[in-house]
């Protein structure tokens, strides 16, 4: 089944939204499949953000990332990267829908409290950067309440 890697950024944190985001991907009827806090470190972060290095507002992205506590996330379920992406919804508040994460909890591009992964690809690279030792293997006895 499709995994994705979600990231709740520090400001999702210290603005108390951790258990709001977790509600709407668990309500959705997705299973958590790893979750820890952390703080990440600058080259860190900079691996994670790698295709942006060239942008010009890469180093202000990493700082914002390593400037407090992250809640990075696996989620698993049909379809989960573009479905989480619409939960979440477009990268600029300005622009998110309201009923998606940013659009409901967020105003500014450079502090739009969470991460999704875009495609299968990136997500499969991203939970190995953030999960080296694995995640869980495990499944919901919801799981055919859930899937036909
Ligand atoms: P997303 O997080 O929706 O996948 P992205 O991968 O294009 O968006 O960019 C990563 C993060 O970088 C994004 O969440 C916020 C920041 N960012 C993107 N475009 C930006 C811009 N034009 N100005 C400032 N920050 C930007
Ligand atoms: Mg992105």
């Amino acid at each position: 089944m499709e995994q994705t890697f979600i990231m709740i950024k520090p400001d999702g944190v210290q603005r108390g939204l951790v258990g709001e985001i977790i509600c709407r991907f668990e309500k959705k009827g997705f299973s958590l499949k790893g979750l820890k806090l952390i703080s990440v470190e600058r080259a860190f972060a900079e691996k994670h953000y790698e295709d942006l290095s060239s942008k010009p507002f890469f180093s202000g992205l990493v700082d914002y990332i390593i400037s407090g506590p992250v809640v990075a996330m696996v989620w698993e379920g049909k379809n989960v990267v573009s479905t989480g992406r619409n939960i979440i919804g477009a990268t600029n508040p300005a622009a998110s829908a309201p009923g998606t994460i940013r659009g409901d909890y967020a105003v500014e591009i450079g502090r739009n409290i969470i991460h999704g992964s875009d495609a299968v690809e990136s997500a499969r690279k991203e939970i190995a950067l953030w999960f080296p030792d694995g995640t869980v293997n495990w499944q919901s006895s919801l799981h055919p309440w859930i899937y036909e």
